[in-house]
Order: C-alpha cells, then sequence, then structure tokens
C-alpha cells in the first residue's frame, strides 16, 4: 500500500517550461568510467580523457544553444563505421517497419553514413521537422527522474561521446552511437514520439516507486521493446538498446532468450540488469498497441491528483484540476 502526505506532494518539483530542463541533467554516477570496474573504458586512460572532455560540453549547454559539434577523431568514426556496416545488414530483417522507413529518409537526407558520426544538432532539426522532438546534449546516463521528464517536452536528452572501441557490439551505457542509431530514428515517427512523451508526462510528479515502474516500462520498450509484423509471424525490434547493438540485436529475436507478452502491469515490475544481453523480451501487438495499453495501466497507476498537458505553443507543462 502506497501512501503520501498531501503537503509532501505540493513541494515536489518539476519543471514547467522547457528551458528548466537546464535543472534536470542529474548523472547516475554508475557508468562513469572512474568508477566502474566493468566498464570497456576503465582501463584506458586516453579513452577516459576523451570521454571527458566532449561530456563538458553537455556541463555547459544551456537550453536554446546551438549544440557544439564535435571534431570525431579517426579511431571513434571506425568504431561507429563497424556499427553502421553490421547494423545496415540486420536491419531490414530485424528492424520493425517504422524504423526502416526512417532509416532509409536518414540515409538519403540526413547524411547517415559509414563515413562519419552525424552530428547532434543536424539530427535534431531532422527529427523537430517530423515530430517537433529536439535533441540536447548529456553527459552520461541521466537519473530516471531527470531524463523522463525530458521526454514531457518533446526533448531527447543525448550523450555525445563514442563507445571504447575493444567493443562495437554492445556498449553498458548510452553512447552517441546508440542514440543515433538507436533512438534518433524512432524519434522522428509520429507514432512513437507519442509513446515517448506519454511516458515522460506520466512521469511528471510521480512519486520515486512510480518513477522505478515508469523506468522499468520504458527499459522494456523505448530500450529493449519487441513487436510483431505480418500477422503475427515475424518478431521485430523497436527498442533503441537493440536497435544500435548488432550483438544483442541478434540475440533478442533468436530462439535464446525468452519472449513474453507485454502487459504493462508484469513488465513494470520485471527485474533486469543492465550489462549484458537481457534474456527476457516482452513483445508487443504493435507500437500503437503498447501505446494503449501504457495509457490505460498509467491512468489506473498514477496517484498524483492532478492532470498535466503539454502545449507546444509555450513549450510548457499546464497541471490540470489541482487541488
Ligand atoms: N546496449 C546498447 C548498445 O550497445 O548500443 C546501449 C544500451 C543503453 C541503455
Ligand atoms: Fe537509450
Amino acid at each position: 500500500e502506497k501512501t503520501f502526505h498531501s503537503n509532501e506532494r505540493d513541494f515536489s518539483w518539476f519543471p514547467r517550461h522547457i528551458s528548466e530542463l537546464d535543472k534536470c541533467n542529474h548523472l547516475m554516477t554508475k557508468y562513469e568510467p572512474d568508477l566502474d570496474m566493468d566498464h570497456p573504458g576503465f582501463s584506458d586512460p586516453v579513452y577516459r580523457e576523451r570521454r571527458k572532455a566532449i561530456a563538458s560540453i553537455a556541463f555547459s549547454y544551456r537550453h536554446g544553444e546551438t549544440i557544439p559539434r564535435v571534431q570525431y577523431q579517426p579511431e571513434e568514426i571506425k568504431t561507429w563505421s563497424v556499427v553502421f556496416k553490421e547494423l545496415d545488414k540486420l536491419i531490414p530483417t530485424h528492424a520493425c517497419r517504422q524504423y526502416r522507413a526512417v532509416w532509409e529518409i536518414l540515409k538519403r537526407d540526413c547524411n547517415y553514413s559509414a563515413d562519419a558520426i552525424p552530428q547532434l544538432q543536424d539530427v535534431s532539426n531532422f527529427m523537430q521537422k517530423n515530430t517537433g522532438f529536439t535533441l540536447r546534449p548529456a553527459a552520461g546516463l541521466l537519473t530516471s527522474r531527470d531524463f523522463l521528464a525530458s521526454l514531457a517536452f518533446r526533448v531527447f536528452q543525448c550523450t555525445q561521446y563514442v563507445r571504447h572501441h575493444s567493443s562495437p557490439h554492445h556498449s553498458p551505457e548510452p553512447d552517441v552511437i546508440h542514440e543515433l542509431l538507436g533512438h534518433a530514428p524512432l524519434l522522428a515517427d509520429p507514432q512513437f514520439a507519442q509513446f515517448s512523451h506519454d511516458l515522460g508526462l506520466a512521469s511528471l510528479g510521480a512519486t520515486d516507486e512510480e518513477i522505478e515502474l515508469f523506468a522499468t516500462m520504458y527499459w522494456f520498450t523505448v530500450e529493449f521493446g519487441l513487436c510483431r509484423e505480418n500477422d503475427g509471424k515475424d518478431l521485430r525490434a523497436w527498442g533503441a538498446g537493440l536497435l544500435s547493438s548488432y550483438g544483442e540485436l541478434s540475440h533478442a529475436l533468436s530462439s535464446a532468450p525468452e519472449h513474453r507478452e507485454f502487459e504493462p502491469s508484469v513488465t513494470a515490475v520485471q527485474p533486469y540488469q543492465d550489462q549484458d544481453y537481457q534474456d527476457v523480451y516482452f513483445v508487443a501487438e504493435s507500437i500503437t498497441d503498447a501505446q494503449s495499453k501504457f495509457r490505460r495501466w498509467a491512468a489506473a497507476t498514477l496517484t498524483r491528483p492532478y492532470e498535466v498537458r503539454y502545449d507546444p505553443f509555450s513549450c510548457s507543462v499546464e497541471v490540470l484540476n489541482s487541488h
């Protein structure tokens, strides 16, 4: 049984205007290569310095600024290139329909190729034209509360450094390859953008326990979700953690892991680890189906005594029937 005191609730802060996302950039420290012994870059001081230098862009970034460009080094481009080529081969048979459609457009109109790492500002402009989503630079893995809050403003907080070259097939943490190959294509799809936006809005003003449920929900959908196509005959990936990891993408669709039906009340409490390939994935009928199930579940689960709505004209969140 969850209880909360209403005066506690009155003090819970969340961003009301998009510019307040400048205050929503708290990092989880577990993936700092300085701290995590298992991180592929741990024993490489040059990598650690480089990652820090790129992350410093995010620390000084303020809402409304153009995202500074990074001059990627040959080794970083090589890592990108390996991942790009492997995924380009798998996408036709492994990625969901919406992803495949945007993938072709990105290659044609947005300089997506094995030769260069696209710049965040260019990709942000492309997404904005399609769904209103924009990118802002993030220094690493953020707290779930901060990360989910930004989605309510159709802002995606995006890392800019590149994974360690020793592990192109899988990274335990987000990096620019994960963001640009995993997330960006689907954030340019209207239906999927709406699903992400819904998750973000649901998270505003939520209790810590509820944030945990939403973060788990996010994990098994936006990051590792599967769906069916061709009248249920084919299994396809729509999760960004799969679409940026050619190692895990093949694993996820094989018969090795367990495939369970997406059911919000079950999915939201499923334990998971974030070091290696998952051994359980949830399969939705479609993104629209996941979205309507999520909406029903969130409405029944949330304890906040008000509703929120995003006003795209003022880029702000309105609180309705507050008492
Ligand atoms: N495992 C993913 C990849 O290798 O791209 C990143 C997951 C971030 C949650
Ligand atoms: Fe991600």
